[in-house]
């Protein structure tokens, strides 16, 4: 039978569990945070309609016109949570030296005093939702749990999206424990901060101005509280999927990665799997999602933001998507740039947050065609073509299910995941990076991820277009010391047959001429990209070698139909010895970062680089 929580308190709204363990724990958030009420979560569609419907209720949500956008809500955030907040994101190991230079660091013990003071009672006059979910496949051999507590409806309609959740996970965690096995499952503690005195009516963007994102990677636990934004809130993704997991695949010997997936049919039906790894707002869901400009050749998606990567018996590196929807970068999508992703957010079923609401119950973003004559703005302000301000804000996103997408892999639904192929480092830089370059070997290819360098974006709050190392995408995501998943990254290739593993290239769409445009037109045109690094794999494509690697040989592209000049290409290909060698101390700057936790390995690259381009 199932067990019940001491009612002296909340009203419980539906069945908890048989799972003592996870009982103990959400009767002791309870009796700290003091909810009005229970809910745990189902993951039903009555459960969907209800909870949307009181988000309706609290002017969250706008109803979508169900002609245009079936079962579709508009949520605007309170202007002051908008992204993720890396100065507020914490790695709180036992040991300081295990968060590493580049995360923020308390002691575990006093941040969980500093937070238990900010949790107590911070769910009173609120719900508190108990979602219970999987990252990756629930039939995978060691499924991923997790159980997310949190005083947000906008939160668990929204993890509903992203991540397989509700009934089904929680009997096979009750299932897995019932046979005698012990299933691990994160607990996962968010609040937004806002508790309601009796009578006191809500706001439809409930936060807190104080802001903690923390992540206790002994424990493989995360708290989190006062934000409702995305990445801070939906804590199965960022801080789960990557920021704890990338501790588990440490220590188990695998990768967590903020990498898309994608499949590659060239005409010959020959298929490749690559996995890419691109800074927050810098084109993975574009590129998961990509319709190639060159006859014959497809594209399919399997994941658009995390990879878990594991060497199989077959000595090749195995990807999983472990989420469950897409939560995109609304602005600059649109029919040409993404058309799959218009055609997957027009199934419905999604939430859009921070974009324009438009007069005929529609949404409207930068970038997208036709805008419409009158709309109200991100901000709840009248707007029109003509205003000085932007429709939406630059982080404002789309959160749509996966299995919508008309071009999602067959693969997608495969626990073993793909077999990968390429790996694509990539950044956003108006200079000096090239638009392709392949690495020499898997050393080479762990030091273009480690100094992966890009221009920061509105996916995080603070300055916009400031140049900045970003380690294989992961610089806000990586949950211990960044030496040590240096030395992980180098393991790999070790600890395994190289020959066996992707072949790593860097890429970047970002280049610009003199006067600011970009030097490559990007979005579908990328695929001659991948044709040219799939002919390099495959021993077809001609390249020349330079001192940063092999570059595409003049003529090796397929550029037919292309509207692009030779000198226009041969600009976004250059290598500038002089641009490079700039790079050389920043690059060394990084790395003393890292005192003696960097791998030897590492700066002898940086030798070899060196000493290449003053050859
Ligand atoms: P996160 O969800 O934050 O991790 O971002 P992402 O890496 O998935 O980035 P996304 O694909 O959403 O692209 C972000 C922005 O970059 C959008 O405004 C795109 O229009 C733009 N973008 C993507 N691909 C390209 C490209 O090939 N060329 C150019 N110029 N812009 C691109
Ligand atoms: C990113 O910022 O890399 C995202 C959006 O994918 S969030 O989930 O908010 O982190
Ligand atoms: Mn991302």
């Amino acid at each position: 039978m199932t067990a019940t929580i001491d009612t002296d308190t909340p009203q419980t709204t539906s069945q908890p569990t048989t799972h003592a363990g996870i009982l103990a724990w959400v009767t002791e958030v309870a009796e700290l945070t003091q909810p009005d009420a229970i809910h745990w979560c189902t993951g039903s569609d009555e459960e969907w309609a209800e909870l949307t419907a009181s988000l309706e209720a609290t002017g969250t949500f706008t109803r979508l016109n169900p002609d245009v956008m079936p079962n579709s809500f508009h949520a605007a955030s309170d202007p002051t949570d908008v992204a993720r907040v890396e100065d507020r994101t914490y790695i709180c190991s036992v040991d300081e030296r295990d968060s590493g230079p580049t995360n923020n660091w308390m002691d575990p013990a006093e941040m969980k005093d500093l937070m238990r003071g900010l949790y107590a009672g911070c769910m009173r006059g609120r719900t508190m939702y108990v979602i219970p979910f999987v990252m990756g496949h629930v039939e995978a051999e060691k499924p991923m749990f997790g159980i997310e507590v949190t005083d947000s409806a906008y939160v668990t309609v929204s993890m509903r999206v992203m991540a397989r959740m509700g009934t089904e996970v929680l009997s096979r965690i009750e299932e897995l424990e019932a046979a005698g096995e012990d299933p691990q499952w994160v607990p996962a503690l968010h609040s937004v901060g806002m508790p309601l005195e009796p009578g006191q009516a809500d706001v439809a963007w409930p936060c807190n101005d104080t802001k903690y994102i923390v992540q206790f990677p002994e424990e493989r636990m995360i708290w989190s509280f006062g934000s409702g934004y995305g990445g801070n809130a939906l804590l199965g993704k960022k801080c789960y999927a990557l920021r704890i997991a990338s501790v588990m695949a440490r220590d188990e010997g695998w990768l967590a990665e903020h990498m898309l997936i994608l499949k590659l049919t060239s005409p010959q039906g020959v298929t490749k799997y690559v996995a890419a790894a691109f800074p927050s707002a810098c084109g993975k869901t574009n590129l998961a999602m990509l319709k190639p400009t060159i006859p014959g050749w497809t594209v399919e998606a399997i994941g658009d933001d995390i990879a878990w990567m594991r060497v199989g018996e077959d000595g090749r590196l195995w990807a999983v998507n472990p989420e469950f929807g897409f939560f995109g970068v609304a602005p600059g999508t649109n029919e040409h740039t993404n058309p799959h992703a218009m055609e997957t957010i027009r199934k419905g079923n999604s939430v859009f947050t921070n974009v324009a609401l438009t007069e005929d119950g529609n949404v409207w973003w930068e970038g997208l065609e036709n805008p419409p004559a009158r709309a109200t703005s991100w901000k709840g302000e009248p707007w029109t073509p003509e205003s000085d301000e932007l429709s939406s804000h630059a982080n404002s996103r789309y959160c749509t299910p996966i299995k919508q997408c008309s071009i999602l892999a067959d693969e997608y639904d495969d626990p073993r995941g793909v077999p990968i192929d390429a790996i694509l480092f990539g950044g956003r830089r108006k200079t000096t990076i090239p638009l392709v370059t392949e690495a020499r070997d898997w050393n080479h290819g762990t030091f273009m991820g480690a100094t992966l360098s890009s221009e920061t974006t509105a996916a995080a709050v603070g300055a916009v277009g400031v140049v900045r190392r970003d380690p294989m995408a992961m610089l806000p995501f990586i949950g211990y010391n960044a030496g040590d998943y240096f030395g992980h990254w180098i393991g790999m290739g070790k600890d395994h047959d190289a020959a066996k593993l992707p072949k790593i290239f860097y890429v970047n769409w970002f280049r610009r001429d003199e006067d600011g445009g970009f030097l490559w037109p990007g979005f579908g045109e990328n695929s001659r990209v991948l044709k040219w690094v799939i002919e390099r794999i495959d021993g077809q494509a001609a390249a020349v070698e330079t001192p940063i690697g092999h570059v595409p040989a003049p003529g090796s592209m397929d550029i037919d139909g292309l509207d692009v000049t030779e000198e226009q290409l041969a600009q976004a290909l250059a290598v500038d010895p002089e641009e490079w060698k700039a790079e050389i101390p920043q690059i060394q700057e990084w790395f003393e970062k890292f005192g003696d936790d960097l791998p030897a390995v590492l700066w002898s690259e940086l030798d070899t680089l060196t000493a290449r381009l003053d050859a």
